[in-house]
């Protein structure tokens, strides 16, 4: 499959180079389409968009109170759906981890509980960025920030799976180094009614410690190592996505060293650490084959 030759942001936006998250971006917008209209608030997007008076993409862009993004979500659908224009247009909610699994949870809870037709987006680049990489809930286990000089002390908060308690008809994991199963992900979340939910993992260079050049490389060992499984969940059904098929199966896993090794946000780790990670990772493998084996029954 092709991506659309169509770009939605303009050329030289205000991103650091190598930023997973702007070509996360690029990717949801081709598969998008030009009816989309987004809320998004304070993040490293914001910025990408520019200054006051420019929008560096070709979309309406509402720019929203951190704490409110579902909500404005869920407005903006009602507005839509007042002029019969929700089938045509599709919301789309793009926040960073901070403003998603911390300050904008409630009113991501409330929209999907609303079953406010709209896609959510949490790009994950694992802190605060923007305003100098402070520890999110979305932090992982041992990873240095400014709040945590001695490395963060518990994993990351399993997000989708909190959407997915919410009952929702998608839930979807996606990372930045593949962007053909980021785009099939936008393209099919587009096609379903109420909330949809994706989660996708975004390297960013200055905030995990490594060299723009290496943004592609580092989402991949992510995924190769077991850390960050793609799948989706479809009306309750789990599948996994093609780049994440094969390991399932442990003995395929990279060893979870390779992927901490090349940032210097873990630059401090322990082998006990190391350790807690493997638990980690097969705890989370085990849940997930038990579950396809279930559904397969
Ligand atoms: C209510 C409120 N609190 C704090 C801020 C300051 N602030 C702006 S962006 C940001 C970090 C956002 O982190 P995240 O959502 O992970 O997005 P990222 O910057 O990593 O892209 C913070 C704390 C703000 N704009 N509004
Ligand atoms: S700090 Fe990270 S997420 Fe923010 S623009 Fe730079 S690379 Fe992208
Ligand atoms: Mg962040």
């Amino acid at each position: 499959m092709d991506l659309k030759e169509e770009e939605f942001i303009y050329p030289g936006t205000r991103a650091c180079a190598g930023c997973g998250m702007a070509l996360i971006y690029r990717i949801a917008l081709k598969a998008l389409g030009p009816k989309t209209i987004l809320t998004v608030p304070a993040s490293c997007l914001t910025v990408l968009h520019g200054m006051q008076g420019f929008c560096s993409t070709k979309l309406s862009v509402l720019h929203t109170p951190f704490a409110t993004t579902g909500a404005s979500a869920s407005g903006i659908v009602a507005s839509l759906d007042d002029k019969g224009l929700s089938d045509e247009i599709c919301v789309v909610a793009f926040a960073g981890d901070g403003g998603t699994t911390d300050i904008g949870i409630q009113s991501l809870s409330g929209a999907a509980e609303r079953g406010t037709n709209f896609i959510y987006a949490c790009y994950d680049n694992e802190a605060y960025m923007n305003t100098g990489v402070q520890r999110s809930g979305s932090t992982p286990l041992g990873a240095f920030s400014t709040t945590t000089p001695m490395g963060k002390d518990g994993h990351k908060k399993n997000m989708p799976k909190i959407l997915e308690a919410h009952g929702i008809p998608y839930v979807a994991t996606a990372c930045a180094s593949y962007p053909l199963d980021l785009y099939e992900k936008f393209q099919k979340a587009r096609e379903i009614k109420g909330p949809k939910y994706i989660h996708i993992l975004a390297p960013c260079p200055p905030g995990w410690g490594y060299e723009p050049k290496d943004t592609i490389k580092i989402g991949r060992l992510a995924v190769e190592t077991g850390f960050w499984p793609l799948y989706e969940i479809e009306n309750g059904r789990m599948t996994l996505s093609r780049p994440s098929k094969k390991y399932s199966d442990e003995q395929k896993r990279k060893p979870i060293k390779e992927y901490l090794e090349t940032q210097k946000r873990f630059k401090s780790l322990d082998n006990n650490t190391v350790q807690n990670y493997e638990q980690y990772i097969n705890d989370l493998w085990s849940e997930v084959n038990q579950r396809l084996e279930r559904e397969q029954e």
